[in-house]
């Protein structure tokens, strides 16, 4: 998607119906609870375990105890009025060593969690997979084994089979660009290898698991399954129209959403990322007869995780202006085949993330999306993380989340008059957790987490958001 103008917004429409307004977490950053009823570890236990990895040395052997406390958290869902929730499932907790039976107390924390929140009136949606590879996996060879893909098939067969009954909606990955590229090419993310062609072939075999568990997925559930996937495209804008500044957009649009659109909308990759990439990977032996069809099994929804905007030049023409790589602390790049490229950033209104706040990126991409692959969109994760100040009475007033919310939300109001199928929203994220290699450091909720006491407050975006689900409009 290389960025349009920005549309008209208005800040007064109200959302279809049936417009699931929700929350999004995820398992890892979360659960905690990480050696209770058979649980292993994950790349992200082994990785944020690892000395230097994590700011703080933070890791998610508690996190929010959401394990233990997911029935409170519920029933403040409930109260805030949330109509669906979006989690993932931890693949350790289910099938320990990535292969074999599953746990059924594994298991049985999902269908608890998925009954109170049916309960309480609120869509589950499940993700199979945010991060949280089961180390003997890893051990193995990780994703840029072919293997994973199958093991990975499996597992969505085994939660298909357990929770199939009581849960509609389920995503297959959670951005695998980053499980790909940070995971294995600038090594910021667990398992913290850094080879552009594993984070090649990881893509690859990303996508590979994505087809195959959509296979296994159709065989377990009712025909009524809604599946989809969760990218976090980039929403990428050329600095100028110079023509090396359009070459650099073109390859991080290749290497950063085609690679994946591509093989799972058109059952292709397109030649000039095959081309941009040949001298690190050879395609022909990766890509096997058969992978594409599999790969391009026909999903339901498309989902959209969006933050900011992705401005990029060629270095030349970056030589006198401030850059913004994004590689993190690592001199390695997660952009195979276009390392050259520069970043930059779209303005300098900007989060805790130092992510700039630029909603039309959001509107621009959900209409090019409609346009380009005509599917039902779900943005399931948009949201911000700011330094919030807990107040003497305990309380926390975000107001630039709630301008982040609201114009983001706004943005979804524009591409759905723009004529984009867009079914609902999942701010990011319902409550403070680990934030990968951040830590606690950057807090992305709408509900305030003490970390001494695990308290959960609502902050003042929190009731600003209940009070949009209740109107079904912005105002
Ligand atoms: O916290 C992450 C989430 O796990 C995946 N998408 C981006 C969020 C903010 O960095």
């Amino acid at each position: 998607m290389t960025m349009a103008s920005p549309p008209n917004r208005s800040a007064h429409r109200a959302f279809p119906a049936d417009f699931a307004f929700g929350a999004a977490t995820a398992a890892y950053q979360i659960e905690g609870a990480v050696t209770e009823h058979g649980r292993t570890a994950s790349i992200w236990d082994t990785f944020s375990h690892t000395p230097g990895k994590v700011v703080g040395g933070d890791t998610g052997d508690i996190a929010v105890d959401h394990y233990h406390r997911f029935r409170e958290d519920v029933r403040m869902m409930g109260e805030l009025g949330l109509t669906s929730y979006r989690f993932s499932l931890a693949w350790p907790r289910i099938q320990p060593t990535g292969c074999g039976p599953a746990v059924e107390r594994g298991l049985d924390f999902y269908r608890d969690l998925v009954d109170e929140l049916l309960a309480h009136g609120i869509t589950p949606v499940a993700t199979l997979y945010h991060w949280d590879l089961p180390q003997e996996l890893e051990s193995a060879g990780g994703w840029p084994h072919r293997d994973t893909a199958y093991r990975f098939a499996e597992y969505a067969a085994l939660a298909a089979e357990a929770l199939g009954d009581r849960v509609g909606t389920w995503t297959t990955l959670n951005e695998p660009w980053c499980s790909a590229f940070l995971g294995y090419g600038s090594g910021v993310h667990a398992p913290g290898r850094t080879d552009p062609a594993d984070a090649l072939k990881a893509a690859h075999h990303l996508n590979l698991g994505h087809g195959l568990a959509v296979g296994a997925l159709r065989a377990a559930l009712p025909a009524s399954a809604q599946l989809a996937v969760s990218l976090n495209l980039h929403a990428i804008r050329p600095l100028s129209q110079h023509p090396d500044d359009l070459e650099a957009a073109r390859r991080i649009e290749a290497v950063g959403n085609r690679i994946f659109t591509g093989p799972m909308f058109k059952g292709r990759y397109d030649d000039d990322l095959l081309g941009d990439t040949a001298h690190i990977v050879k395609w022909d032996e990766l890509v096997h007869d058969g992978d594409l069809a599999e790969i391009s099994r026909p999903i339901d929804l498309l989902g959209l995780n969006y933050y900011n905007p992705t401005v990029v030049s060629s270095a030349e023409n970056a030589k006198d202006l401030p850059r913004h790589d994004g590689h993190g602390d690592s001199p390695h790049s997660p952009w195979p085949g276009a390392e050259d490229v520069a970043f930059h950033h779209a303005n300098e209104d900007l989060t805790a993330m130092g992510w700039p706040i630029d909603p039309t990126g959001l509107s621009d991409s959900l209409t090019a999306l409609h346009r380009e692959f005509g599917l039902p969109l779900l943005v399931t994760e948009n949201g911000a993380a700011f330094e919030d100040v807990v107040g003497a009475d305990g309380s926390v007033h975000d107001p630039e989340r709630i301008r982040y919310i609201e114009g983001h939300l706004s943005a979804i109001a524009d591409a759905i008059d723009a004529g984009a199928d867009v079914r609902g929203y999942y701010l990011w994220s319902l409550m403070d957790n680990f934030e990968w290699a951040y830590g606690y450091g950057k807090r992305f909720g709408m509900v305030h987490v003490d970390y001494d006491t695990l308290v959960r407050t609502p902050k003042s975006s929190a009731c600003w958001y209940s009070q949009v689900i209740r109107r079904g409009r912005l105002a």
